[in-house]
């Protein structure tokens, strides 16, 4: 062959094989969330793929799979750890089957923003990678704390005789005011108050109305406790494979969408004033009461988290903490 022949046959070679890479390098990200799909928070993450998407086009694009109907609420964290899919979206309560470090992040006092900056979101991140194989993209779900919903009246923080519905968010809290406790998803919880089968449940300020619950629910006990943890994770090993370019993008788009979680404060302050319309009644207690169940609440989730996480738990209570 001479040079002139081999130079065409090079050119021919490249024109068949460099659009094939260049296609080839758009990847796909499965991912599966944790919540059910009628979720508000679902919808939300569904708006943001479609930007990712659109933007995303030639680099990375996401397949939202479904929710817990795909795979079961709590196991979304461990198909995230082993590969099985590539994104999840869940909060820690939901796979404490892979690292009981992952409830800890309720306990939150400063920002994700704030967390960025002071080496909580490098130190989670260490923890993540070592004890699940994940990556922890984003926090989309913050500044909302969990309430005890009844049906039953209390006057005093005593659950004794009261079957709560909880997540290991909810556990120790709940235990030690004598409730007998039962943890199921939330794709459950509708159909185990319809039936009576729980006098209450913990859940956020926001996102009863999302599932129908305001239905079968008669008060919400103020004040609320500890700060809802909704995030976007990713299998380590896919997040190592992928180019820097497409990273980059990933990173971007993930703080993009953790950058609108004031969104919540004031979607918060509406929750409440919802559920005032639909009759939803709130039990207060006393000024030092209801310091006291906080203060008892945050002591109890740091006891548990310390037990169950020795070495990784103090190290969170440093940046988590203000
Ligand atoms: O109550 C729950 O299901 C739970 O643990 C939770 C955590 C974060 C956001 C919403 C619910």
């Amino acid at each position: 062959m001479n040079f002139t022949r081999l130079l065409a046959a090079a050119a021919t070679v490249a024109a068949t094989v460099v659009p094939a890479l260049a296609a080839a390098q758009e990847v796909t990200l499965r991912m599966v969330s944790a919540f059910p799909e009628n979720q508000f928070y679902v919808k939300r993450t569904l708006d943001w793929i479609a930007d990712f998407n659109k933007e995303g086009k030639g680099v990375l694009q996401i397949n939202f799979i479904g929710g817990p109907k795909a795979i079961p609420t709590f196991e979304v964290g461990k198909a995230v750890q082993s590969g099985v899919v590539e994104l999840g979206f869940s909060t820690g309560a939901f796979y404490t089957n892979v690292m009981p470090e992952a409830d800890i992040l309720k306990l939150s006092e400063t920002s994700a923003a704030e967390q960025r900056k002071n080496g909580g979101y490098d130190l989670i991140n260490k923890i993540w990678a070592e004890k699940g194989n994940m990556r922890y993209l984003a926090k989309v779900v913050e500044f909302t704390p969990f309430h005890l919903y009844l049906n039953k009246k209390i006057d005093k923080p005593d659950l004794s005789g009261l079957k709560i519905r909880i997540t290991p968010v909810y556990r120790e809290f709940f235990q030690s005011m004598n409730a007998q406790v039962m943890a199921t998803a939330p794709g459950e919880v509708y159909t185990a108050l319809e039936r009576g089968v729980i006098d209450g449940y913990g859940w956020p300020i926001h996102a009863l109305f999302d599932l129908n619950w305001h239905e079968k629910t008669k008060y919400r006990v103020d004040p609320g406790f500890y700060n809802a943890e909704v995030a976007v994770i990713m299998n380590l090993d896919k997040y190592k494979s992928l180019t820097p370019a497409q990273r980059d993008y990933l990173e971007r788009k993930a703080q993009a969408y953790e950058g609108q979680n004031e969104f919540w404060k004031k979607y918060n302050q509406e929750e409440a004033a919802r559920q005032k319309q639909a009759g939803i009644e709130v039990i207060t207690f006393d000024a030092a009461t209801s310091k006291a169940y906080v203060e008892k609440a945050k002591e109890i989730g740091w006891a548990t988290a310390i037990k169950a996480a020795p070495q990784y738990g103090p190290e969170l209570k440093k940046v988590l903490s203000r």
